[in-house]
Formats: structure tokens, C-alpha cells, sequence
């Protein structure tokens, strides 16, 4: 490559550099809610070699123009005091919930109203994936929302978005959402 070409292509980088916004987004919801699965759809992965995350995995995803750096937690119960370890600088939470796992309606509830009046969480826009909606027992996310008292929540943006993470319908929504959010948090 000469100097000039050598010239342009740093030019290209830089200026693709300064148009792509990194996110910073943590993923979390109860163990099977489906978290991992929607994760590895966004980066169109095998989805049939899924097993219970024991740790967390991390994914860089480009959506929208944006460089999503998405952290997956897992959601068992003895794993959940460790989520606090990854909330700093996050920009965005996504909270995925089994819409068909009634009996634990209550228990993701608490949970997500816990993470909700973390410091470090503080006005940051969050994402609700009504996850599972292929399900016949699966409850419409309008529903989910009122229990989840979504609407009390004033001091951030929020969206509920009713998805199937297996086959991908509703997670692009979610996505444009976020993007969306992101950008005009960013103005
Ligand atoms: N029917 C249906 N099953 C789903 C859907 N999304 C995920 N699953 C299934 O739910 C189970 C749990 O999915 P995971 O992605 O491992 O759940 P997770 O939230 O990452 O769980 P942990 O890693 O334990 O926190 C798997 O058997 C998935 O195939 C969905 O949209 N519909
Ligand atoms: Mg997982």
C-alpha cells in the first residue's frame, strides 16, 4: 500500500470509528428466561447447543449503526449477587422474562424492582422482553407490564416488547428501541 492509499484508509477508519457508538448493555432476567438465546439470535449463532449460563458470556453485536457490547449474566438464584459486579457504566439494561413461567412472575418482579434502585443503575433506559410469547400459556406483554408496575417508573425511559427469542420475532423491535434510546439520551 502506498502513502496516499495508507493516508485515505486511516482517514476511513477514524471517520467509521467516530460514527459507531459502543453501548454498554447488561442482559438479565431469572435463569431460563431465555437471555442467552436471545443473545446468541441477535448474533445469529446455533441456538441448539444452549446450556445454563454458570458465569457470563460477552457478545459485540452491531445493530442499528451501533456497537453493542452485551453482557449475559446468568440468572440462577446463587449467581444473581454476582450481577451487581457488572452494572457499572452500563448504558442500557435489558431484563428478559419467561412469559409463560407464571409461579415466578413474582420472584422476576422483585428482582428487576431490586435492580431498579441500584445507584449505578440510576436513570438508565431499560428494555423488558416478554420473552416466550410462542407459548400458548404465555401472557401478553401489556400484562407482564402492569405487574411489573413499568408505569411507575419516572425517572428513565422504558419499553416493554413481547418476543419469541427462538425464532427472533419482536427482538429487532427491541433493538430499534434501544438504538433509539441510546441516540436520544446521547443529544
Ligand atoms: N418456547 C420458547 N423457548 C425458549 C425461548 N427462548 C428461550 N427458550 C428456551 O428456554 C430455555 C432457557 O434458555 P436460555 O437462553 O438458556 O435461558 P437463560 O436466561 O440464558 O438462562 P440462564 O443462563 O440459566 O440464566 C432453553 O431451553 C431455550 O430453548 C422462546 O422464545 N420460546
Ligand atoms: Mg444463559
Amino acid at each position: 500500500m502506498g502513502e496516499a492509499e495508507k493516508g485515505l484508509f486511516s482517514v476511513i477508519e477514524k471517520l467509521k470509528a467516530s460514527t459507531e457508538q459502543e453501548v454498554r448493555i447488561v442482559l438479565l432476567g431469572l435463569d431460563n428466561a431465555g437471555k442467552t438465546t436471545l443473545l446468541k439470535k441477535l448474533a445469529s449463532e446455533d441456538l441448539s447447543t444452549i446450556t445454563p449460563t454458570q458465569g457470563f458470556n460477552i457478545k459485540c453485536v452491531a445493530s442499528n449503526g451501533m456497537k453493542l457490547n452485551v453482557w449475559d449474566i446468568g440468572g440462577q438464584r446463587q449467581i444473581r449477587s454476582f450481577w451487581r459486579k457488572y452494572l457499572e457504566n452500563t448504558d442500557l439494561l435489558i431484563y428478559v422474562i419467561d412469559s409463560a413461567d407464571k409461579k415466578r412472575f413474582e420472584e422476576t418482579g422483585q428482582e428487576l424492582s431490586e435492580l431498579v434502585m441500584e445507584e449505578t443503575l440510576k436513570g438508565v433506559p431499560i428494555l423488558v422482553f416478554a420473552n416466550k410469547q410462542d407459548l400458548a400459556t404465555a401472557s401478553p406483554a401489556s400484562e407482564i407490564a402492569e405487574g411489573l408496575n413499568l408505569h411507575t417508573y419516572r425517572d428513565r425511559e422504558w419499553q416493554i416488547q413481547a418476543c419469541c427469542a427462538l425464532s427472533g420475532e419482536g427482538v429487532q423491535d427491541g433493538m430499534t428501541w434501544i438504538c433509539n434510546s441510546f441516540c436520544n439520551l446521547k443529544k
